[in-house]
């Protein structure tokens, strides 16, 4: 097992999960030591009823160190975890910066362990839209390749992180009582409103969170033809991202055969049951692992369509936990 984690970005929205799952998982290790900008080193931490403070990150911070997993801006992640590498330590990203560089390896563990297991240099965490849909392309796509995806997301506000959360709450009361709010992260109003915008405008007029589905996706499994579409919307939710997907297979697969082959499935659990109203939403997968899908159904516009909602925790399996799977899969085959 890894005798030395450090934990990166211990303080953010995803960071602060990466340590409860640490604690609830009880990840193995001898030492755990946490990092933090500047602003927050010297703050104390209580974790597996230690007491601990955060360490300045600097590009020395890493000596002896094992298992890097790091959640942080992008910039930081950019800067700091080549010396991380450099310093021999396995290191598990949560930031969008490394994720399409060629020797990084991208990886959801139910679906591409092998490309952790081998990975040289960084391992990148995909992007939480990016992981809930392609965890439930995954078990369609064994049974007939994906030609095409259109995909529509609602995403929760917790995704802009801990500063979104409070812009919602805050702007949501304020409108109610009829006051202004000076918005933190929401360049538009989120409270009782829908922004079609993710991310800042990429290519073509989609934004770089509409990319991120596309390029991440081709990339984790293993397909650079998959034609994707996506629109990625953030709605005033507190937590847990979904998804509106309809897939083209290559050959036919029915409701059934989907139904079944998603309840197969590591981490994929089906809720799915009109007729009584029992589908999977935001408001009972927040503080959940796995993967949602329910109202699945025949495409009728198309004869190899089929259409399905998905939700997730986007904190948890979108971010915090795929990366504390990922270290577990790593520590199983440390030596
Ligand atoms: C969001 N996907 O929801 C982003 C977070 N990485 O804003």
């Amino acid at each position: 097992v890894f005798k030395t984690v450090a934990v990166v970005g211990a303080s953010g929205a995803v960071g602060r999960i990466i340590l409860e799952l640490l604690e609830e998982r009880e990840f193995p290790a001898e030492t755990f030591r946490f990092l933090s900008s500047a602003r927050s080193a010297g703050t104390d931490l209580v974790f597996k009823n230690q007491d601990y403070v955060f360490e300045e990150l600097t590009k020395d911070s890493f000596k002896g160190v094992d298992l890097v997993i790091a959640s942080t801006p992008d910039d930081t992640a950019a800067e700091f975890l080549p010396y991380a590498v450099e310093a021999g330590a396995k290191v598990i990203d949560e930031s969008g910066y490394w994720r399409m560089h060629e020797e990084v390896a991208l990886v959801v563990p139910e679906i591409n362990p092998e490309a952790a297991l081998n990975a040289k240099g960084i391992i990148a965490s995909p992007n939480c839209s990016t992981t809930q849909m392609v965890l439930a392309m995954k078990p369609l796509y064994d049974i007939s390749p994906i030609r095409r995806v259109i995909v529509s997301t609602y995403q929760a506000t917790s995704g802009a992180g801990l500063v979104g959360t409070e812009d919602l709450i805050h702007s949501s009361q304020a409108r109610l009582q009829g006051e202004e709010y000076d918005y933190k992260v929401f360049k538009q109003p989120i409270a009782f409103n829908a922004i079609p915008q993710i991310g800042s405008h990429k290519q073509d007029g989609y934004t770089s969170e509409e990319m991120k589905m596309v390029n991440e996706t081709r990339k984790i499994l293993g397909d650079p033809n998959i034609m994707i579409n996506a629109t990625c919307v953030r709605i005033p939710v507190w937590n847990c991202h979904s998804e509106s997907i309809t897939i083209e297979t290559e050959t036919p697969i029915s409701p059934e055969q989907a139904r079944e082959a998603f309840a197969a499935f590591p981490g994929i659990e089906v809720i799915d049951d009109l007729e009584t109203g029992q589908y999977p939403m935001p408001y009972n997968s927040d503080g959940s692992d796995e993967v949602y899908v329910g109202r699945i159904r025949k495409d009728i516009s198309h004869p190899n369509g089929l259409t399905f909602w998905c939700v997730s925790d986007n904190l948890r399996k979108g971010a915090a936990t795929n990366a504390v799977q990922i270290a577990e899969l790593l520590n199983k085959h440390y030596k």
